[in-house]
């Protein structure tokens, strides 16, 4: 069982108050909260070791560039990598999957299929439509149910010789349906097809096995797992990363460069082109060290108690509906009856409950269940019962003032 309280000691903003009432923070799906180790690391390295990585022989330079490599390994056994240079430093998700779809641009051709799923953010699917405007590839979708759930007979009749790519969500933000990545990688490779999974939302919750999942990519975001926002990962398979073309050209990413021809350097710094940003790089591994620190067994627990309290209670309230109820992370997506999520997520921003209200950049999933939005509550292990029960009370006191 976890200490909650320890825990929440932690984390400096949750004691803070909002709109003149505590705190009760709800949109982790959105960017998790910081603990303290990892706001002093971030200090900790401009007061003692900043300096630019792989460049100078200074000592400075030295030990940032140890600090930065140490983070990467962390992750690469973190995420359980074969190789630490298949771990690729980005600014977050959209960097990590913008990385992969322009690589891919000189690899597919008309007539070539990428699929990808109904489920997903706005960032794992605009780069794959621009990718498919630009190589005459065709975007295929593979269908959601009414639970919330990709259909996996659809999935399997989409896949053919014709599939190139498949990407997915872990975990989708809008609704927390965990989606079913290990049978999906496994059937897009029956068919020869590389699969990159957005694991985005499933950091938080989970620890994602690389080599067991057998993943192409797997691209993620430091800032939802308690680190520093402009952080991310993109892990890709040595022989892919070795096939795809750098993303950006500069320094760092180079052996060679004369006017004739500039040759590459080898991995992970082809695809690291330019000063990254250190310090949130060397914190990310903090992060890691943090969440593993607490252990993602207790996470999930705690967790699931969450989920299964809120959405017990939340059912109390006539009227309320809720998205997305296969299987799940600890996210509830709702709605009431005739009221606007956007005027429920104003009223309990003013008790101090922050939740998303909107679309969640998933547009696809809002057409589908013919919704303009939904109130997103998104929990954290470092979230309470007690939170919960002040949010439905919040939510029931907005619905009869809206009624
Ligand atoms: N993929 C998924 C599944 C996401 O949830 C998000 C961000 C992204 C990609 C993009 O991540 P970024 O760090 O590159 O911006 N999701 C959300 C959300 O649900 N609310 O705010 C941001």
């Amino acid at each position: 069982m976890l200490d909650i309280q320890k825990i929440r000691a932690d984390f400096p903003i949750l004691s803070e108050k909002v709109n003149g009432k505590p705190l009760v923070y709800f949109d982790n799906g959105a960017t998790s909260q910081k603990p303290q180790i990892v706001i002093d690391a971030i200090a900790k390295y401009y007061q003692e070791i900043n300096a630019n990585i792989h460049r100078g022989v200074h000592t400075l330079s030295q030990l940032a560039t140890d600090a930065y490599e140490i983070s990467r390994v962390k992750i690469q056994h973190h995420i359980n990598a074969k190789f630490s240079h298949e771990v690729l430093f980005t600014s977050g998700t959209t960097h990590g999957i913008n990385l992969v779809t322009n690589g891919f641009a000189s690899i597919l051709k008309p007539g070539d299929e990428v699929v990808v799923s109904s489920l997903e953010h706005h960032s794992n699917i605009v780069p794959w439509q621009m990718l498919c405007e630009k190589t005459g590839a065709t975007l295929k979708v593979i269908p959601m149910n009414e639970e919330g759930e990709l259909i996996m007979e659809a999935y399997d009749a989409l896949l053919s010789e014709k599939t190139k790519v498949v990407t997915v969500n872990h975990i989708s933000n809008a609704l927390g349906i965990i989606n079913p990545v290990k049978y999906m990688i496994e059937k897009a490779h029956a068919v020869g097809a590389a699969v990159l999974i957005d694991g985005a939302q499933a950091v938080p919750h989970l620890k994602p096995d690389v080599q067991d999942l057998d993943c192409d990519f797997y691209a993620f975001s430091g800032h939802k797992m308690c680190g520093p926002t402009g952080t991310g990962i993109l892990y890709g398979k040595e022989e892919w990363l070795n096939k795809l073309p750098p993303y950006q050209g500069g320094g760092e990413m180079i052996k060679e460069v004369t006017f004739e021809k500039t040759t590459y350097a080898e991995l992970p710094h082809k695809f690291e082109a330019g000063t990254p940003n250190i310090a949130g790089g060397i914190v990310l591994g903090t992060a890691v060290d943090y969440l593993n620190h607490i252990g993602f067994d207790a996470i999930h627990q705690h967790e699931t108690h969450l989920l299964e309290h809120a959405t017990k209670r939340l059912l109390e309230i006539e009227g309320l509906k809720i998205y997305g109820t296969g299987n799940k992370a600890s996210v509830i997506s709702f709605n009431i009856d005739g009221i606007h999520p956007y005027d429920i997520g104003s009223i309990i921003d003013k008790l101090g409950i922050a939740v998303r209200t909107g679309h969640h950049c998933a547009q696809p999933i809002m057409s589908f269940f013919c919704i303009p939005g939904t109130i997103r509550a998104s929990f954290s292990f470092y979230n309470t019962i007690e939170e919960i029960d002040i949010m439905v009370e919040a939510v029931k006191k907005a619905k009869t003032m809206l009624s």
